[in-house]
């Protein structure tokens, strides 16, 4: 079962349903952010008696309202690896990864993040571009996991590796944020050892493939939600995208045309076409 929000054919206005087998049912909530609002075990019991089937659902981004995606990063070897590969201050990558604080940072609002289908963006001040295949936990107003998505935490690497400072530039822009359209609640898989695969086909070519598993992630997951929770208030719960553990050599950057294909195993899939610069995304509204 997935937690979803849609939008029917003859009604503008979203809806939050369950999704099972491919049937969508109605939920009487308003807004995933309403949802969590409440407790998990509040979630777990309206999730659990869904209404009407809806038949002519369109899925959107999982997210609405003051929801927040935030991001942590370098908790992979992997990550830590690259970045020490293409930033001209190595050394802070691999603090990062030894210390007892982890690297977060602000993502993106609710209405900015993309959904399956829609397009990713590279900047168009940017020259190497890669997509971070990442599992999100999506949490509670009480700092309960909920449950995961797939996230594509899109990256500059030309822009960080110049210089660290440039992080907020390199990770947030339009079209750099795309989560699945379903929540997988937590209650029903453990999200600790789950296999993780990118695919990125250009000209129906696969020219980067990568697979790795939620098990290597370096930190637990509650320590990342604990730290995001330490100082600051989430009324509307918070999506965190855990980290990516799979990068590509130096040599590859995406291009425009090329389609990403991030799966996590029980969590879902998200595909993705790649577009360069911010004129694509008009179609995003607060
Ligand atoms: O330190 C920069 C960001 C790292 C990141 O996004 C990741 O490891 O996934
Ligand atoms: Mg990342």
């Amino acid at each position: 079962m997935h937690i979803v929000r849609y939008r029917r054919a003859d009604d503008a206005t979203p809806r939050v349903g369950v999704r099972t087998d491919g049937v969508v049912r109605s939920l009487p909530v308003a807004s995933v952010a309403a949802l969590l609002g409440a407790r998990l075990a509040d979630i777990q019991a309206l999730t659990s008696e869904p209404g009407d089937v809806v038949d002519d659902a369109r899925l959107l981004a999982p997210v609405d309202g003051a929801t927040e995606v935030w991001a942590a990063g370098v908790t992979y070897l992997r990550s830590r690896e690259a970045r020490m590969e293409e930033s001209s201050e190595a050394d802070i990558y691999g603090r990062v990864y030894d210390a007892a604080r982890p690297e977060l940072f602000f993502k993106s609002a609710a209405w900015r993040v993309v959904v399956d289908g829609e397009p990713v963006a590279i900047r168009a001040d940017s020259g190497l571009d890669v997509p971070e295949p990442e599992l999100a936990l999506v949490v509670n107003r009480f700092g309960e996991i909920a449950g995961y998505l797939v996230s594509n935490d899109m990256s500059s690497r030309s822009i960080e590796g110049e210089n660290p400072l440039y992080l907020p530039q390199a990770k947030v822009y339009a079209g750099a944020c795309a989560l699945s359209a379903g929540i997988r609640p937590a209650w029903e898989v453990d999200g600790s050892d789950l296999p993780v695969a990118v695919r990125v086909t250009r000209d129906g070519v696969a020219v980067w493939t990568g697979t790795t598993s939620t098990a290597r992630l370096k930190r637990p997951f509650a320590d990342l939600v604990d730290y995001l929770f330490k100082a600051d208030n989430f009324p509307a719960g918070a999506v965190l995208s855990t980290g990516t553990g799979l990068a590509p050599a130096l040599d590859f950057t995406l291009r425009e045309g090329d389609v990403v294909t991030i799966t996590i195993d029980e969590v879902g899939e998200l595909t993705n076409p790649v577009v360069v610069g911010r004129e694509h995304f008009e179609f995003l509204r607060p």
